[in-house]
Parts: C-alpha cells; sequence; structure tokens
C-alpha cells in the first residue's frame, strides 16, 4: 500500500483539464473520469499500442478501462482508489497519447 491517493485539487484540475481537451480527452458525463477513442490502420497497430500501454499500466500499478474492436480502442481514465481523477491518470494518459503515435 503506497499511500492514499489523492483526487485532483480545483487548481490542478483548471490547469490540467483544458490541456487533456486540447489532446481530444473529454470528461465522462456523471463521473470523474476521462475518455478517448482511438482508432489505427488495423487490429495490429491498435493491438500493439494496447501492448504498451499494458506493459506500462502494469509498471505503475494503474489500469485503463478499455475497449477494443479491430482497429478501434475507446480508453476510459479513473483512479478507483481515490472514486476520481488523480494525478495517475494525468501521467498515464500522457503515456497513452505518447504510445499512439508510435
Ligand atoms: N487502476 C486504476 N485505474 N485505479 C486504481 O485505483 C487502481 C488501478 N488501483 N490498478 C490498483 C490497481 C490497486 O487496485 C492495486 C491493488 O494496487
Amino acid at each position: 500500500m503506497a499511500g492514499k491517493i489523492q483526487s485532483l485539487n480545483e487548481e490542478e484540475r483548471a490547469h490540467l483539464l483544458p490541456l487533456l481537451r486540447n489532446a481530444q480527452w473529454v470528461e465522462v458525463v456523471g463521473r470523474d473520469a476521462i475518455y478517448k477513442e482511438f482508432i489505427f490502420k488495423d487490429f495490429n497497430q491498435a493491438f500493439g499500442f494496447m501492448s504498451r500501454v499494458a506493459l506500462q499500466a502494469e509498471k505503475m500499478d494503474h489500469h485503463p478501462e478499455w475497449f477494443n474492436v479491430y482497429n478501434k480502442v475507446q480508453i476510459t481514465l479513473s483512479t478507483h482508489d481515490c472514486g476520481g481523477l488523480s494525478q495517475r491518470d494525468i501521467t498515464l494518459a500522457t503515456f497513452i497519447d505518447q504510445a499512439s503515435l508510435m
């Protein structure tokens, strides 16, 4: 147990959410979470991306909620341990955006 995870405060949200929106992440309605859809050329590209994200998620002990059909990957990020968005979601979202460009 690595200590209690804090939900993002108002100041952090005011700073970070516009940056995430610029990167096409949207706030989930009715839940403190963010969502983004990724479209790849084919399943091979999508699954390569998911593999990179999966390895990082295990390293971080922070896991996406995701759904894949063929070349589409839909991802929701939230921190279950604090019932909402935390810095871990921001860190993972940043990694995911990088991994989608590889
Ligand atoms: N992933 C996410 N998204 N939120 C969490 O709170 C979380 C997680 N907690 N992965 C981790 C695993 C926790 O359940 C384990 C026991 O460390």
